[in-house]
């Protein structure tokens, strides 16, 4: 621990050191304010014994000035030392930013004490720092969890949830289209028949990469929205786009060759799209739940049509 005391009186400065030392702290003495805020700037004590009434600038200045070069959770405890003690005093100096008082002649036992309840304060201090690190990371982690899916990585139905809310009144009040997609494993029931459910749960993680990596725009999304059915939010995406990107991964997914010797319509792993573009408008009833519904109506045609298919 190093201690910091700005004293102008040489021989309570000499005491006071004489003290500290027995103490087995280390000390650095400055003989004014100004010379006292530079070895602060320096050296960042851990300590600051500071003599109130000195030329120049005074104890209280000299403590305000300290509390203004501390960034921001930085804390070094000061402690006044005093001749004078009346209360107008005391609340000037805690009002400037000290923490405590020691009354001069310095007694070593009250001066050790007061050193102790210090080291108590900064030992706190830094576990709470500890602490609040900790709760910024669990924080992070719970953001996390609570948005993505467990199994495949990518975006939960809550995140999509939150998403589509964000998108769709951006789209209304910039006048721009939002296009929905809602993408649909075919026979996947079987795939779990034949290949077991552990097999299928892998197949959904390999399936939610491949749609994952084919959006391309940062504001594009793809969301797990339950069981082995995706939903793709295409902002600022007309029909033809959204069609385009169906088609996209419709095909990286059958490009995949993933087994699935049960499947009537393909050799492999393969999904049905339904696509659907709202240009939502301030003075339209349309909802949120509409343009799902229209997508999932879309997707209901494309599995009728024969699957591994895109519908709008
Ligand atoms: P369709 O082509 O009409 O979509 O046929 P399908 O068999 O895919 O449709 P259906 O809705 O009848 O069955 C979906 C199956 O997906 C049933 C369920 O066991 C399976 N499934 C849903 N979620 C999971 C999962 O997390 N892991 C695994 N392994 N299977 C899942
Ligand atoms: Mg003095
Ligand atoms: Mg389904
Ligand atoms: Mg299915
Ligand atoms: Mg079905």
């Amino acid at each position: 621990m190093k201690v910091l005391l700005i004293e102008d009186t040489v021989t309570s400065a000499t005491i006071v050191t004489a003290q500290l030392a027995k103490l087995g702290l280390e000390s650095v003495h400055a003989r004014d304010g100004e010379a006292g805020l530079e070895i602060f700037k320096q050296s960042r004590p851990d300590l600051i014994l500071l003599d109130v009434i000195m030329p120049g600038l005074d104890g209280f200045e000299v403590a305000r000035r300290i509390r203004l070069l501390e960034k921001d959770g930085d804390w070094t405890p000061i402690i006044f030392l005093t001749a004078r003690t009346s209360d107008k005093d005391l609340e000037r100096g805690i009002e400037a930013g000290g923490d405590d008082y020691l009354v001069k002649p310095v007694s070593e036992v009250v001066l050790a004490a007061k050193v102790r309840a210090m080291q108590r304060l900064a030992q706190m201090r830094l576990s709470l720092l500890v602490l609040t690190r900790r709760l910024d990371d669990a924080n992070r982690e719970l953001k996390r969890l609570t948005s993505v899916d467990g199994l495949t990585g990518i975006a939960n139905r809550r995140c999509f949830d939150e998403s589509i809310a964000r998108e769709w009144q951006r789209s209304r009040r910039n006048r721009l289209p939002l296009s929905i997609l809602m993408l649909d494993v075919d026979f996947f029931k079987q795939y779990n028949d034949r290949y077991g459910h552990q097999a299928g749960d892998e197949c959904l993680k390999v399936v939610a990469t491949c749609f994952q990596s084919e959006l391309k725009r940062p504001a594009d999304m793809v969301a797990r929205f339950g069981g082995e059915e995706f939903v793709v939010i295409l902002p600022e995406t007309n029909v033809v786009g959204a069609r385009r990107v169906a088609e996209a991964m419709r095909n990286a997914l059958v490009s995949l060759k993933l087994p699935h010797d049960r499947s009537s319509v393909s050799d492999y792993v393969t999904t049905s799209v339904g696509v659907t573009t709202v240009y939502p408008s301030p003075d339209d009833a349309a909802t949120i739940a509409d343009m799902l519904d229209a997508a999932d109506k879309a997707l209901y045609l494309a599995k009728r049509a024969g699957r591994n298919q895109v519908a709008v």
